[in-house]
Formats: structure tokens, C-alpha cells, sequence
């Protein structure tokens, strides 16, 4: 008799929450409804969220998205980007006589504001994060003379302070949620007069996505991230998939990333998204898997969600009176 191959069960475990959060929602429909309610084009400061396939869809109905504010003529509409922007890029903007509407995420607003109200009590503030991203751009634009930028554990013994009984630290708000514990537990090793944050500034849609890998990357060998190479909270749940047992973890912007070779000889793929990146392209990546014999899927959600953002209040005072 001819031995049996043993049949070998290829599945997908596929995370929950992942993609869109409130606040991409937000500022992607922003765009959209900026689009329709003033025609274009509509100017952007920046992408409005790191999303190469977002910027695109927005391009092909109008949006123009630019570097800086100086590139959008006099009178034009700009959003703001998710991601916020210092008061001089406001002023700037109010200078040349822009229409503004600022799709700054609210919970980006909400570090902003802690921010400016600890330089007004003259705190040196410790901003943990990624130098060069645009969020902390903006944040340190609060409070330039007060904010020192905190980027990885090497920073840690280079920090100076005027005062450490006036110390805070704070953070961009899509870091890892471990790597930040750590960092922060060095930092009170140096000062350990260095007072937390009123309330977490991590938020809870980086949170949850990554105690979602978490749970999917203990039970899997690969690891597929859906997001762009900018985005970094989809950076993010690569490294922390890595850290809690895959073998292996990548991030791709869509399914024509992936390579073949990654799925030999793996049974169970893990599959997430990030906080910037549309359902339609994880869809491609689970038809791409399923024609490959990943046709099994199990959605495995540790914490739901349900946070929903109004839209800008510029946006809505329009929209209510059209
Ligand atoms: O690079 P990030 O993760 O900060 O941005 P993203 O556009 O990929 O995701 C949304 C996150 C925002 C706007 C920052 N809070
Ligand atoms: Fe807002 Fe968090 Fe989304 Fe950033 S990742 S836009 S802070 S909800």
C-alpha cells in the first residue's frame, strides 16, 4: 500500500483590531468630505495618513498633497494631516491666508495640550519618540525650549535637565508599548523624580493592535504586517510579532509583496494590518494566501473596540449648513 501523506491544515490567524482607527477614519473622510463639499482640488499637508494606497486614492479624486504650506496657493483649502503640526505651520497657514481644516487626530491633540500646559508650569519635558516623524515635529513645535527628544534606550544617558524635581515625560503616541516601558524605566533609574504623563499617550488603537499580534504571533510562524514603510505603528507590530514568537514577521504595503518562498514549509500565518491601512488591501492579502491553500481563517480578537472621532469642526460647520 502506498504511505499516506500526512494532510498538513494551512490556516491564517488574523487579528483584531487591526487597521483603521479612529482617528485615519477621521482624517481619510475629512479629505473625502472636503473633496465633495468644496470641489478640487483640496491641498493636504503631508499624507494625511502613512498609507501609500490612501494618498493614491485620494490623488485620483483631487486631493494634492504637498510638503509644505508655502506650495498651496493663497485662499486654498489645506488639511492638516493626522499626524499634527506645530502652531508655526497654524501660523504660517493664517499668514498666506489659507483655509485650514486640521485633521490632527484628537488624541495627537491631547499630547499637544499636555504638552503646553507642562512648558507652562516651565517642566523640561522628555519626548519619547522617533526623531524626524512628523508627529513629533509637531509636538515639539509646542514647546521647543522645554522638549527634549528621547529617540531609543542609547538616548537615555545623554539626557540633560535644568531641574529633575520639574520633569515629565510624554510621548508620540504609536510607539511600542514595551519598548516605551523600558524606556521610561531607565529614565527613573536616572531621574527618579520623573513624573508620568496625566494619562497614557500611547493610544489605545497602537494598544490594541499590538496586544492583538501578540496573541496571533505566539500561535504562528510568519507574520504578514499590511502597512507602508512610513507608517510607524505598522513597523511597530513587526517588531513586537518578532519579539512574542514568530519566526519570522514582514511588513508589505499589499499582497504583491509577498514572496512565495516566506509561506515554505509554515502551517500558520499570522496576518495584521495598521492603524493607517484600508481593509480592502488585507482582503487581497487573505485571497492571496487562501489560492495557496491558507484557506482557513480564524479571527482571533483579544480587546474590542468602538472609538469613533466627529469630524473637524471646520468640516462639520460647513456640512451642517450645505
Ligand atoms: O507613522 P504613524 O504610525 O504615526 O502614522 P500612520 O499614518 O501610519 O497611522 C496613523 C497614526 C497617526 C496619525 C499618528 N498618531
Ligand atoms: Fe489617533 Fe492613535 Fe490613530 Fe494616531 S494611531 S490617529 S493617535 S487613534
Amino acid at each position: 500500500m502506498e504511505p499516506q501523506t500526512p494532510t498538513t491544515t494551512r490556516s491564517v490567524l488574523l487579528a483584531k483590531p487591526r487597521g483603521y482607527c479612529a482617528g485615519v477614519d477621521r482624517a481619510v473622510v475629512a479629505v473625502e468630505k472636503a473633496l465633495e463639499q468644496y470641489g478640487a482640488p483640496i491641498y493636504v499637508r503631508k499624507q494625511i495618513v502613512h498609507n501609500t494606497h490612501v494618498v493614491k486614492t485620494l490623488e485620483a479624486k483631487g486631493a494634492i498633497f504637498v510638503e509644505e504650506t508655502e506650495e498651496v496657493p493663497e485662499g486654498a483649502i489645506v488639511v492638516f494631516s493626522a499626524h499634527g503640526v506645530s502652531p508655526a505651520v497654524h501660523a504660517e497657514a493664517a499668514r498666506r491666508g489659507l483655509r485650514t481644516i486640521d485633521a490632527t487626530c484628537p488624541l495627537v491633540t491631547k499630547v499637544h495640550n499636555e504638552a503646553r500646559r507642562f512648558a507652562g508650569q516651565d517642566y523640561d519635558i522628555l519626548l519619547i519618540g522617533h526623531e524626524g516623524h512628523e508627529e513629533v515635529e509637531g509636538t515639539s513645535g509646542e514647546a521647543p525650549d522645554h522638549i527634549q527628544l528621547v529617540d531609543g534606550l542609547d538616548a537615555v544617558d545623554k539626557i540633560q535637565v535644568r531641574n529633575p524635581d520639574k520633569l515629565v515625560w510624554l510621548s508620540q503616541t504609536t510607539l511600542s508599548v514595551d519598548e516605551t516601558t523600558e524606556t521610561v524605566r531607565r529614565l527613573k533609574q536616572r531621574f527618579p523624580t520623573l513624573i508620568d504623563p496625566p494619562s497614557d499617550d500611547i493610544c489605545y488603537a497602537t494598544q490594541n493592535r499590538q496586544t492583538a499580534v501578540k496573541e496571533i504571533a505566539a500561535r504562528s510562524q510568519l507574520v504578514i504586517v499590511v502597512g507602508s514603510e512610513n507608517s510607524s505603528n505598522s513597523k511597530r507590530l513587526v517588531e513586537v510579532a518578532k519579539d512574542y514568537g514568530a519566526d519570522a514577521a514582514y511588513l508589505v504595503d499589499n499582497a504583491s509583496y509577498i514572496r512565495d518562498e516566506w509561506l515554505d514549509g509554515v502551517t500558520t500565518v499570522g496576518l495584521t494590518s495598521g492603524a493607517s491601512v484600508p481593509e480592502e488591501l488585507v482582503e487581497e492579502v487573505l485571497a492571496y494566501l487562501a489560492e495557496r491553500g491558507f484557506g482557513e481563517v480564524e479571527e482571533v480578537e483579544p480587546v474590542q473596540e468602538s472609538m469613533r472621532f466627529a469630524l473637524p469642526h471646520e468640516l462639520r460647520k460647513d456640512l451642517r449648513s450645505a
